[in-house]
């Protein structure tokens, strides 16, 4: 049975540290080991692991007694460009390592997250399918595109009940991205709260997919839980909850901050927006999983700023 002992790779990220409390309330705090390759002492579970250490891993997944991964441990986009080594070696060999040692250890479930990294110049703008150009420019959507394949090569040749989403944009409060090319809207809100202006990083008309954290939990949630025999994807599901510019964004937030300020200055992270579509077509995900979002542009907003100012 899948579910007994959860093994989250990346616990300490943006993801990861909502998803550890959020798994802990559904299945229950023991049956939740969070791994990071930082260490947490505030939370007696985290075990400090490198998923680009094979050996650690095999050890982590044979001592606990794993059946089910979330494999949250990656670079993104951004990062990934000033580092394509480190991108590579992290998404790629990490992700192989996790895939090879569920292999030996029998686990039952791998999820991955995946991107709209994975998309490119060619593909359309709007209302992008899953099976579509995906000639990706970036190290970033290189290597999670491999993922997208290296998943469904491991449940074909061996029976891996692996699965991924490629999420868009996430907006969250609780940890702060590490370096992702859609992180100018938590900064933009964060900095109109905080009753400062903001710079940005990204032209004012890039409009970008993007998805509220609780939503990207309950997105995950559901695809572990998926009937097998409804899945016709496995680790291709596009998922968005609402498509947005940073325009949009400064004024809605001016709705609350009238004086709130953006400039905009694009930097190497607007050919890597550039490169990505606009909207997805999620239906594969609603009609194989229930895909629902909750949040909508205003909504996200709405809450983002009360629990900010908390
Ligand atoms: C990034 O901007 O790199 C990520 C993503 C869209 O995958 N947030």
């Amino acid at each position: 049975m899948t579910f007994e002992k959860i093994l989250v790779t990346g616990a300490g990220g943006q993801i990861g540290s909502e998803l550890v409390p959020f798994l802990s309330d559904v299945f229950g705090r023991d049956r939740v080991i969070p791994s990071d390759i930082r260490s947490n002492s505030a939370d007696s579970r985290f075990l400090k692991l490198d998923v680009t250490d094979r050996a650690s891993v095999d050890l982590a997944i044979d001592k606990y007694k794993i059946d089910t991964i979330f494999h949250l441990a990656a670079v993104l986009s951004a990062n990934g460009e000033k580092n394509p080594e480190l991108a590579y070696k992290v998404n790629i060999s990490g992700l192989y390592d996790i895939l090879e040692s569920s292999i030996k250890s029998r686990v039952k479930l791998v999820i991955t997250p995946s991107s709209i990294g994975i998309f490119g110049p060619d593909t359309p703008k709007e209302n992008v399918p899953i099976e579509t150009i995906a000639r990706p420019v970036t190290m970033y959507g290189i290597t999670k595109l491999m993922a997208e394949h290296l998943g469904n090569y491991y449940h074909a040749r061996f029976g891996l009940n692996a699965r991924g989403l490629r999420f868009p944009g996430l907006i969250s409060y609780k940890t702060p991205p590490g370096g992702g090319t859609t992180d100018y809207s938590i900064e933009m809100i964060m900095e109109a709260v905080k009753g400062k202006s903001y710079q940005c990083f990204l032209r004012e008309d890039t409009r970008l997919p993007m998805m509220y954290m609780p939503d990207a939990l309950d997105c995950l949630l559901r695809l572990a839980e998926a009937d097998e025999t409804r899945l016709k994807h496995r680790t291709d599901f596009n998922v968005s909850s609402f498509s947005m510019t940073p325009k949009q964004l400064e004024m809605e937030l001016r709705n609350y901050y009238p004086s709130f300020e953006v400039t905009y200055r694009p930097d190497f992270r607007q050919k890597i927006a550039d490169s990505w579509p606009g909207s997805l077509d999620a239906s594969a995900a609603v009609s194989e999983w229930d895909f629902h979002p909750n949040y909508d542009f205003k909504a996200t907003t709405k809450d983002m700023i009360a629990n900010l100012k908390r």
